[in-house]
C-alpha cells in the first residue's frame, strides 16, 4: 500500500505496525493546519486497509518526534492569527481526524513520549488506547489561554476518566504525570523510556496481528458504536455485530482450527 508522503508526518511500516510520527519537534509537534491536513489525507488512505482481504498492516502507532513531546496541542502561534470562525473551522477539521482514527479498521495505539497537552491529549484520546513513557504528561490547559477544549476533549476525557476527573482537569488545566494518568485510566501502561514504549506498542500490535483481522475491526467498530448507548440499544448493536462476525471467512477458519486443534490461518475476509 502506498501510504503517501506528508510534510509533517513520518509514516513507516514496521512489520504489522504502521508507525506514524508527528514531526515538528521545533514546535513540540503542535498541530498546525498542515498537520491536520496531513492527518486527514493519511486517514483517508488508511481507510482502505482490509479492503478485498488485504491487510498490509494490523495496527497503527501514533507518536511524536523528539524526546520532549507527543503533541503540545494546537499551534498557538497559528491559532492566534485566526478569527473565531476560522478557529472553529480548524477545530471541526480536527474533529474529522479524530472520527476517522476511530473509524479505521485497525486499532490505533497512542505512544505518548512526552507532553500530550490540549489538542495533543485529545489526539491521543481518539486512539484506541494510550501507552506512555515515564516522562509523559497529559493535560487540557486551554483555560490558561482563555479557551476550552476544541478537538474533542470535552467528550472523550469524560469517557476515558469519568466526569469528576475530567472536570477537575479541564477547570484547573493541571498537568497529569504518567503515573497519575495510569491511575485514572487515561494511560493503559507506563514504560521507563521512549524505546521501551515503542517496543511495547509494537509487541501489542504484533499480538493483535495473530488474531482475526475482521474480528478486530468489527470489535473496534462495535465498541465505538456502542459507547454511550443505553444497555438495550448497546446489546442490539452487539447482536448485529456478532451476526456479521459469524458470516466471515475468518470466523469459519477460526472455529474449524479450534476443533481441529490447529493454529488458525485467517483469510482476512
Ligand atoms: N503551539 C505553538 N508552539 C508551541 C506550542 C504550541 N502548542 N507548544 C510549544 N511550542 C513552541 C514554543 O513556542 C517554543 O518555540 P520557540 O523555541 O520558537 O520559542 C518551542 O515550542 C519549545 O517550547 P518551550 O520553550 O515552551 O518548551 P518548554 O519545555 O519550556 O515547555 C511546554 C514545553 C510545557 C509544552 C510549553 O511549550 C507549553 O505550555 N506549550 C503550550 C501547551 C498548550 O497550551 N497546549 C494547548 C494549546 S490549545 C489547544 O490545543 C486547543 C485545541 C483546540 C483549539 C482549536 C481551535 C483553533
Amino acid at each position: 500500500m502506498d501510504w503517501g508522503t506528508y510534510t509533517t508526518l513520518a509514516v513507516e511500516a514496521d512489520g504489522p505496525a504502521l508507525v506514524v510520527t508527528v514531526d515538528r519537534p521545533q514546535a513540540m509537534n503542535a498541530l498546525a493546519g498542515q498537520v491536520v491536513d496531513d492527518l486527514l489525507a493519511l486517514t483517508g488512505v488508511l481507510a482502505g486497509i482490509g479492503r478485498d482481504g488485504d491487510w498490509p498492516v494490523r495496527g497503527m502507532i501514533l507518536t511524536g518526534a523528539g524526546a520532549k513531546a507527543f503533541v503540545a496541542g494546537a499551534d498557538i502561534r497559528e491559532m492566534s492569527a485566526m478569527g473565531a470562525d476560522e478557529a472553529e473551522a480548524y477545530a471541526r477539521r480536527m474533529h474529522q481526524v479524530t472520527l476517522r482514527l476511530e473509524a479505521l479498521p485497525v486499532p490505533v495505539v497512542a505512544a505518548v513520549n512526552g507532553f500530550a497537552l490540549g489538542g495533543g491529549c485529545e489526539l491521543a484520546m481518539a486512539c484506541d488506547f494510550i501507552y506512555a513513557s515515564a516522562n509523559a504528561s497529559f493535560g487540557q490547559p486551554e483555560v490558561n489561554l482563555g479557551l476550552v477544549p476544541g478537538f474533542g476533549g470535552s467528550v472523550r476525557l469524560q469517557q476515558r476518566v469519568g466526569v469528576g476527573q475530567a472536570r477537575e482537569l479541564i477547570y484547573t488545566g493541571r498537568r497529569v504525570p504518567a503515573d497519575e494518568a495510569l491511575r485514572i485510566g487515561l494511560a493503559n501502561a507506563v514504560f521507563p523510556d521512549a524505546e521501551a514504549l515503542m517496543a511495547a506498542a509494537k509487541a501489542t500490535v504484533a499480538e493483535i496481528a495473530t488474531k482475526a483481522p475482521t474480528a478486530v475491526a468489527n470489535a473496534k467498530s462495535a465498541l465505538n458504536g456502542i459507547y454511550g448507548l443505553d444497555v438495550e440499544a448497546g446489546l442490539e448493536l452487539e447482536a448485529r455485530s456478532f451476526h456479521e462476525a459469524f458470516t466471515t471467512e475468518d470466523s469459519v477458519a477460526g472455529r474449524a482450527a479450534f476443533l481441529a486443534k490447529e493454529t488458525p490461518v485467517f483469510p482476512g475476509r
